[in-house]
């Protein structure tokens, strides 16, 4: 529980930005723009499959409008669908732990596309821009 609706905003937001810092590092190796150290990949796999599910705790009723908020009004007027972005997150960390354990970079870029999209996805329907 949150005392105040801004901590539910830090919250969160702490949470996806851990999130964005530990999947540019798995990102970076899994694209080839940094080279590929298996190990490095599993311990920013393991971070990230913690901090994924993280944020979506603190989307709490009365923090739509809180200080500092970048959600947009329809993660509360379409729960429905915003609940459906967060699963498609999950499904597709999910895939690419499973690409990770495989242990070959190739479906690790593939997995780690998806993963991309869905953040994006979320990005384009759930909040601000700019
Ligand atoms: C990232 C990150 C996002 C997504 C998005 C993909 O690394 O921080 O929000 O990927 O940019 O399009």
């Amino acid at each position: 529980a949150f005392k105040r609706p801004s901590d539910a905003v830090e919250y969160r937001q702490a949470g996806f930005e851990l999130m964005a810092t530990h999947f540019k590092r798995l990102n970076d190796m899994a694209q080839g723009k940094v080279p590929y150290d298996a190990k490095a990949v599993e311990e920013n796999m393991a971070v990230i499959a913690v901090v994924s599910k993280l944020p979506f705790t603190a989307f709490v009723p009365g923090s739509d409008k809180a200080k500092g908020t970048e959600a947009l009004p329809e993660v509360w007027s379409q729960p429905a669908k915003f609940q459906e972005a967060a699963d498609k997150l999950q499904a597709e960390v999910g895939k690419l732990q499973a690409a990770v354990k495989s242990g070959k970079q190739e479906d690790v870029k593939i997995a780690a596309g998806a993963v991309g999209q869905s953040c994006k996805a979320c990005h384009d329907n759930f909040k601000q821009k700019g």
